[in-house]
């Protein structure tokens, strides 16, 4: 997900860019504004966090990008493309080093496992609206 501030920072094509660079399938894509329902649900693991009202505020303060992206390894690459949660320690060369300065204001959210990416993806999306194709470039990318 694109959070508010990438979208406002007019970030959405140079994230999704990175995330298509590496050769990932993209196979839902949507702007929407999250409800507060769904930051609380997207967010539930953070519930007793002093910084969890703030979270909430900015999630739903203004359009995010919704994306699921199918490929090998998905979560595991996605996660180093995106870089660690605090853009102090986030690597250059990851969209936090490279686009961040707060960890309030990181650019983007994605799924730490496979089963939560599911989980999260659900909230967002019903799989019906999932594009289901092949790309002309996956016999070069998969052996
Ligand atoms: P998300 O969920 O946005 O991809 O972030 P991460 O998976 O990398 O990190 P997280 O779940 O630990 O944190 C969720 C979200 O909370 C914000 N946050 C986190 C914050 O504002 N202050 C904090 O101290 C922490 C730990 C940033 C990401």
């Amino acid at each position: 997900m694109i959070k508010p501030d990438g979208v406002q920072r007019g970030l959405v094509g140079k994230v999704i860019q990175r995330i298509e660079n590496v050769g990932f399938k993209v196979i839902g894509l949507k702007m929407i504004t999250v409800t507060m329902a769904q930051a609380e649900e997207q967010y539930a693991i953070h519930k007793e966090k002093p910084f969890y009202e703030g979270l909430l505020e900015y999630i739903t303060s203004g359009p995010v990008v919704a994306m699921v992206v199918e490929g090998k390894d998905t979560v595991k690459i996605t996660r180093k493309i995106v870089g660690a949660t605090n853009p102090a320690d986030a690597e250059p060369g990851s969209i936090r080093g490279d686009y961040a300065l707060e960890i309030g204001r990181n650019i983007i959210h994605a799924g730490d496992t496979p089963e939560n990416a599911i989980v999260e993806y659900k909230i967002y999306f019903d799989e019906s609206e999932f594009a289901n194709y092949s790309k002309v470039d996956e016999e070069w990318l998969y052996e």
